[in-house]
């Protein structure tokens, strides 16, 4: 493909309710959609870089910096074949898995309409609907988190991930656990633990877990090693697996008994294919993260999630689960099965709607 043009634009979408993590609350949820034309055809990726550095290193304006001076200047006016040559390309940059993400699955949608294929096709994906649950932020009290999960169980989710911190751990997954005591049920510390306070941790590991996220550090596969073995419930990991290397390590070490992809932090699709197939090989099951998508990147995780070892349900809600209004034609809903259907239209199978993005524009650079 001859790339003609880049434009990135940042946004920030109001979420339909705040969103409180062991690293902050927030109201809004900012990105960098990537938009590539290339041979008639435009193609959109979305970097998922919040505004601040809570969860990862790359932020919103990071990722605008690597994509504008180093990301985009390697592909523009020039033949790219595929997501391959481009990361090929892109190697000697450093980290910023985020933003290389954004412009690789914009390539990946210019690929699926340039060859009429659906972006599950050119990823091997087999199911056409994928099973999914909902996180839950963490709320006022352990009453208002039982509210709050009641009315997730109402619109047909069946799974429910919890998110926790010191302090605001056990007691809030007991109160869960005993009003449903069959409910597949997890929890996500988002690092907010060391070796030593995770200790408080272990009244979990009597619940029935499906998982416990990301307890330690980011940079922490040893302690998590340590951990894991004093834990019956599988750990499972999201920060530390920053690439297919990591991941392989992680299991090599013990880190973890199940592994959270999530193409951006992974540096994008191919990446994200690559630690699937290996755990797979391994025994070791996947699902699929979620970093608040849009229904750009939202359409990317679903066609990703049909791969054969997702065999969790992901991180993959509804439209009206994150927002009112969304940058996407599409609007995804919940079948009544707890799963959500993979689109099938060439490429990443969504349109843009041009006025949404216009709305919730901060910046917008013309490549
Ligand atoms: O740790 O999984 C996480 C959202 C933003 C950043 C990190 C995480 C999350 C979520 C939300 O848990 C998952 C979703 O998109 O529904
Ligand atoms: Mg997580």
């Amino acid at each position: 493909m001859q790339i003609e043009s880049i434009t990135l634009h940042h946004l920030s979408m109001p979420l339909v309710s705040p969103f409180e993590t062991s690293f902050g609350r927030a109201t809004h949820r900012d990105c960098v959609m990537v938009e590539v034309r290339a041979e008639g055809l435009i193609g959109w990726g979305e970097c998922p870089a919040d505004s601040n550095p809570g969860y990862s290193y790359e932020t919103a304006q990071t990722a605008l910096h690597i994509l504008r001076d180093f990301l985009a200047p390697a592909v523009l006016a020039t033949e790219v074949a595929d997501a391959a040559a481009f990361q090929e390309r892109v190697a000697w940059v450093r980290g910023h898995a985020m933003a290389k993400s954004g412009l690789e699955m914009a390539l990946w949608d210019l690929q699926g309409q340039r060859e009429g294929r659906s972006l599950r096709a050119l990823l091997g994906g087999e199911s056409p609907s994928v099973a999914v649950g909902v996180s839950v932020g963490i709320q006022a009290s352990p009453e208002k988190l039982l509210d709050t999960v009641a009315s997730y169980l109402a619109d047909g989710y069946r799974r429910v991930k919890l998110k926790i911190k010191p302090g605001r751990d056990v007691a809030e997954a007991l109160a869960v656990r005993r009003r449903y005591p069959d409910l597949k049920l997890q929890v996500d510390a988002n690092s907010a633990y060391t070796l030593e306070t995770a200790d408080a941790l272990r009244p979990l590991d009597d619940l029935g877990l499906l998982l416990i996220e990301q307890p330690l550090g980011e940079d922490d596969l040893w302690d998590h090693h340590r951990l894991q073995k004093g834990f019956r419930t599988p750990i499972c990991l999201d920060e530390s697996v920053i690439s297919p290397r990591a991941a392989r390590q992680a299991l090599e070490m013990g880190s973890c008994r199940v592994i959270n992809i999530k193409q951006g932090r992974v540096g994008g699709l191919l990446n994200a294919i690559e630690i699937h197939n290996h755990c797979r090989e391994q025994g070791i099951p996947v699902w699929c993260g979620g970093m608040l998508e849009t229904g750009v990147g939202r359409a990317a995780n679903l066609a990703l999630a049909s791969l054969p070892n997702f065999t969790l349900p992901g991180d993959i809600s509804a439209t009206a689960r994150y927002y009112e209004r969304d940058i996407t034609h599409e609007v995804f809903t919940l079948n009544a099965d707890s799963t959500i259907t993979v689109p099938d239209k060439p490429g990443l199978g969504v349109t843009v709607d041009r006025n949404a993005l216009a709305v919730f524009t901060v910046t917008k650079v013309e490549l």
